[in-house]
């Protein structure tokens, strides 16, 4: 190329360089940028229907298993308010376990343990521990009876379990009791471990957890049994008694009612130093009914806070004038517990005042004056090495 051409077609060629590459032309920015912000757009638009997708597939699966359980169950309801309408709680309880449950074919009046805290929710709703309706239930029969709205409430040596929790639609409440399964058997039969069972016919009682835990246990330690089963305490007892079977298990409280009220001679009887499960034992109710389960829970709780701050039966009314903040709230002379779970304030003074706190109930049916005279163990408050322990009331 000429030299005198070489300078000018430079300048050109820059010129042109300039145009192509965009440099100072506004428009094409502005357009550069528009496009990331729709992009922004658009991509909070599919976050939202995400999450939107995702709240309603939660809702409608609490929702369908909520419909589950009213179809199958009665459901929670509002038993609060069916209480107080009706006058008085409909508790499924045993008839037939000494010390726990029984009733009295004379005065058609159920009385034990168990039944002392399905009277404590009718003293603390309605004010009158009286105020119940006892319909006696066996193992298979429990809870069908609860499920379909028969009774409010189960108290009856059931032992708090995941599927009775969730597949079977309860909710349960404080443990009132913490037992094991245990074994009886003859006084001279010879057998003092489970290991000495081989070959033998054990009475077991059907739709319980004994039932599984028998089966479970002894495969464990690889022993060889027969399981003789019946539909109900009196039935199973009879078959043992009768000598058809060379032990019979269930809970070691149900045991040591057993042997003391329904067999001839309790010292030709024997139950085993083994315990072959956990059997928390406590009240249940239909799950869904919040408040109601709520209630129930600091019912029971104020058995054991009133054991712990020294209020008894006998010194309640004194107790009222406490000057202890944690008497005074237990007891309703302060604040609004009670109103909170649609009770009356001084729910917990009317438990305690007509049954007495979580000992004295215990001693009245299971301690030392009582034929049955279980020791505490488990059943002790916490701060005397048991697992008995109300949370605060406050
Ligand atoms: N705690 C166990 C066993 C409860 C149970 O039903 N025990 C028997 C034997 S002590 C009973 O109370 N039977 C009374 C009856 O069915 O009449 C459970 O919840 O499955």
């Amino acid at each position: 190329m000429n030299r005198k051409w070489l300078l000018p077609f430079a300048l050109l060629a820059l010129v042109a360089l300039l145009a192509a590459c965009g440099g100072g032309e506004p428009e094409v920015v502005t357009e550069t940028i528009e496009v990331p912000v729709e992009v922004e757009v658009t991509r909070e638009v599919e976050v939202e229907v995400t999450r939107e997708v995702e709240t309603v597939v939660t809702e409608t699966v609490t929702e369908t298993s909520t419909e589950q359980v009213a179809v199958e169950f009665a459901g929670g309801g509002d038993t609060l308010s069916e209480i107080q309408d009706r006058g008085f709680v409909k508790c499924g309880l045993n008839a037939t376990l000494a010390g726990f449950g029984t009733l009295d074919p004379d005065t058609n009046e159920f009385s034990g343990f168990d039944v002392d805290f399905c009277k404590a929710v009718a003293a603390a709703i309605l004010g009158d521990a009286e105020a119940i309706e006892g319909t006696a239930t066996t193992g298979t029969s429990r809870f069908p009876t609860l499920q379909s709205g028969e009774v409010d409430i189960l108290v009856r040596n059931t032992t708090w379990t995941i599927s009775r929790d969730t597949s079977l639609g309860f909710d349960f409440n404080p443990v009132t009791f913490y037992d094991g399964q245990g074994m009886m058997v003859g006084t001279d039969s010879g057998i003092e471990t489970l290991e000495d069972m081989a070959g033998a016919t054990i009475c077991v009682q059907a739709g319980t957890t004994t039932e599984k835990n028998l089966a479970d246990v002894f495969r464990a330690i690889d022993v060889e049994f027969t399981p003789a089963v019946f539909p109900d305490n009196p039935s199973t007892t009879e078959a043992y008694a009768a000598g058809q079977c060379d032990g019979i298990t269930t809970d070691k409280s149900g045991l040591a009612s057993i042997r003391i009220n329904n067999l001839d001679v309790p010292e030709d009887h024997v139950i085993l130093d083994v315990t072959m499960s956990k059997e928390p034992l406590g009240p249940l109710t239909r799950h869904g009914d919040n408040n109601f389960n709520d209630i129930v829970s600091w019912v029971v709780n104020c058995t054991f806070q009133a054991e712990e701050s020294g209020v008894t039966q006998a010194n309640v009314d004194e107790q009222l004038g406490s000057e202890d903040p944690a008497i005074q709230n237990l007891l309703g002379v302060t604040g609004d517990l009670g109103q909170a779970l649609g009770l009356p304030n001084d729910f917990c003074y009317q438990v305690i005042s007509q049954l007495g706190n979580y000992g004295e109930i215990y001693d009245r049916h299971l301690g030392p004056d009582t034929p049955l005279n279980l020791p505490r163990g488990l059943n002790e408050q916490y701060y005397n090495g048991g697992l008995i322990y109300a949370p605060p009331f406050r």
